[in-house]
């Protein structure tokens, strides 16, 4: 070849490679600008600019860390953390005498599903109940000042996974138990299983003045596996469903051998019939619980079957219909009220079980929606138009779909394994159709790494529009199973704990501030101030305490800086104890002073300018 056709065919080469590198860089610079585009337009949604505040709050359960995680959306900012069934070192709960009683001893919980409290169907913002799958106890968090104010311990319970969820008005609470279990903490086999073990729902009440519950009735059902739950609304609003599975009874190997039939059942209860048997007197005592038995009372529990091992039933809106999401059946069922109430009126049964007159699927079943390739079905949520919006674990997206005609209207993935999802307003009479947060429980390479084990997260999903929009997503520390977001307008937090000179152990004033001896008891009665600690104004050191080794001592604090955001801290150094009191609270820190010796207190809480002055001594002689 001569050089002049080389250098021909090497220009032609130069041209063809230059244009084909413009046309990659400009397709891409395109992508770029259009990605960029998108982008901007999504930052824009969540960006809440310095000096605004997010519109709604995020009430996520914390799982088995036991606590709240309380976000704000649409930013997904974390706002803060609230113990509930867990001691928090960082805020002293737990430590000091009233949540450390509270806490009944155990140091550890499951949280699963947020719910608040609710007035014609409408979250009204005043207390967020939780349940702990853990230790079988309910838990009340104050929206007012967003601390728990009361706990129970329920007995005959199993994890009561399948709660919280509150009727219209909050006349109950109610938590069905996820793993069966001999009654009142008796020993039995499990070859006894089908006897002697028993699946039961505890209805407990909520005092909103004493910030008190109460345990109304427990249902004993058959040793099925309850799973989430939901109260009925309007036309349906006394009734409660409850998911089951593992109707096969299986004892062992529950990962085959709970999943043999192709049918469990939806259980159906009329509340409020209990309650009036309840109320005149039929019913058993068993450790303390009254309890209701469906072989003795007719007329107030029925089940319907539904697809195999469903994980949740979910209550529309408007109260007509429950959906069940099929976990292994690829599905959700869309069942109506209207035909489970006529099909009892009419006595139409197809069996009985336990007692329980179980309804003909036919005749209660509207509509089976099956998505091609959506494997998984959790948890349902709802918009303002009529759309249900199921969380997919096997395939990793969210299911938009109409209620009406069960038509899929769109879908969008999630990243990774959606567990439920939440709605804004989302298990009210009204949900506003605005956002869906998916709760992943996978988060794989969304994130900084962290070693093994990886974050959840969370993804903020626009529902707003026909088609949904995948915003952003955020991490969060394991694991909200469940959350629930509600409008910032529907809470009101107070800014300082009210003065109350009646206060038991409270001191307002200086000169009030004692240290009283009662035999080997020591009650000091302090003051906590920017910037000091006062035990005894009358004492040469006010801020310094001396005991005997062996004394049980109380510190009884009270913060008299009623301005916002004014927190001390009280850890005693080395005697392994910190609590907190927030402004115009009052704390009591109870311990034995086992350890002679000098230990030095300070405010661990960041209060002033002199906050490392806030500090003090306890002196404890040695015997
Ligand atoms: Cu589906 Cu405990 Cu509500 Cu987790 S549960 S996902
Ligand atoms: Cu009080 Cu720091």
């Amino acid at each position: 070849m001569n050089t002049n056709l080389k250098r021909v065919l090497a220009a032609i080469f130069g041209i063809v490679l230059g244009l084909l590198v413009a046309i990659v860089f400009f397709a891409d610079f395109n992508k770029g600008n259009q990605n960029a585009e998108s982008n901007k337009t999504k930052a824009e949604k969540v960006y809440v600019p310095y000096g605004e505040k997010d519109e709604y709050y995020m009430m996520a359960s914390g799982g088995h860390s036991g606590q709240l995680f309380v976000y704000g959306i649409p930013s997904m900012r974390k706002i803060r953390t609230v113990p509930v069934f867990t001691p928090d070192p960082a805020t002293g709960y737990g430590f000091d005498s009233a949540t450390k009683e509270m806490l009944g001893g155990f140091t550890w919980g499951d949280f699963h599903h947020p719910s608040i409290s609710e007035t014609d169907g409408e979250y009204d913002g005043e207390f967020l109940f939780a349940n702990d799958v853990g230790n079988n106890r309910v838990a009340a968090v104050d929206l007012s000042t967003f601390q728990t104010v009361d706990m129970m311990f329920l007995p005959n319970m199993g994890g009561p996974h399948a709660g919280v969820f509150v009727t219209e008005n909050t006349e109950y609470i109610a938590l069905p138990t996820r793993f069966a279990r001999p009654l009142g903490d008796a020993y039995a086999t499990l070859d006894e299983y089908e006897e002697e073990y028993k699946g039961v729902v505890s209805m407990t009440t909520f005092d909103r003045e004493a910030k008190k519950f109460d345990l109304a009735y427990q249902i004993v059902l058959p040793p099925w596996s309850y799973d989430l739950s939901d109260a009925g609304k309007k036309m349906s609003g006394d009734w409660i469903v409850m998911t089951t599975y593992n109707t096969e009874f299986a004892t062992t190997n529950l990962e085959i051998n709970a999943s043999q039939n192709d049918r469990d059942y939806i259980v159906l209860v009329n509340w409020k019939k209990l309650e009036e048997e309840v109320a005149a007197g039929n019913y058993d005592e068993v450790n303390g619980a009254k309890t209701i038995d469906p072989r003795k009372h007719k007329g107030a529990i029925y089940a319907v079957p539904v697809a195999k091992s469903p994980h949740g039933v979910d209550v529309t809106p408007d109260g007509t219909r429950f959906i069940a999401a099929g976990k292994l059946a690829p599905m959700m069922t869309v069942f109506s009220f209207q035909q489970a109430f006529d099909a009892i009126e009419k006595g139409e049964f197809v069996e009985e079980k336990y007692g329980i007159p179980v309804l003909a699927y036919e005749d209660v079943m509207e509509r089976e929606v099956d998505p091609p390739g959506a494997l998984g079905p959790l948890h349902t949520q709802f918009d303002d138009r009529g759309n249900a919006f199921n969380t997919m674990f096997i395939s990793s997206e969210i299911v938009k779909w109409n209620i009406e005609t069960g038509e899929v209207i769109d879908r969008t993935p999630t990243y990774f394994s959606p567990g439920h999802s939440a709605a804004t307003e989302g298990d009210t009479v009204s949900p506003d159709g605005k956002w869906i947060v998916a709760l992943n429980k996978i988060a794989k390479d969304n994130f900084l790494s962290v070693g093994p084990s990886h974050p959840e997260s969370m993804d903020l999903i626009d529902i707003s529009g026909d088609k949904m929009e995948h915003v952003m997503a955020a991490p969060v520390d394991p694991e909200p199973h469940y959350a629930q977001i509600i409008h910032r307008d529907k809470i009101e937090t107070i800014t300082v704990y009210p003065k109350d000179e009646d206060r038991k152990n409270s001191v307002w004033k200086q000169e009030d501030t004692r240290v009283e001896r009662n035999g080997n008891e020591v009650h000091i009665y302090g003051i906590a101030m920017r910037s000091k600690f006062i035990f005894d104004a009358k004492s040469e050191r006010p801020d310094a305490v001396t005991v005997k080794q062996g004394d049980r001592v109380f510190f009884h604090m009270t913060n008299i800086d009623l301005d916002q955001d004014i927190t001390h801290g009280f850890g005693i150094n080395e005697y392994d104890l910190n609590f907190e009191v927030q402004p115009g609270q009052t704390n009591t820190l109870e311990f034995v002073a086992d350890k002679p010796g000098v230990y030095p207190i300070y405010c661990t809480n960041f209060c002033s300018a002199l906050h490392q002055e806030m500090s003090g001594y306890l002196l404890v002689e040695p015997k």
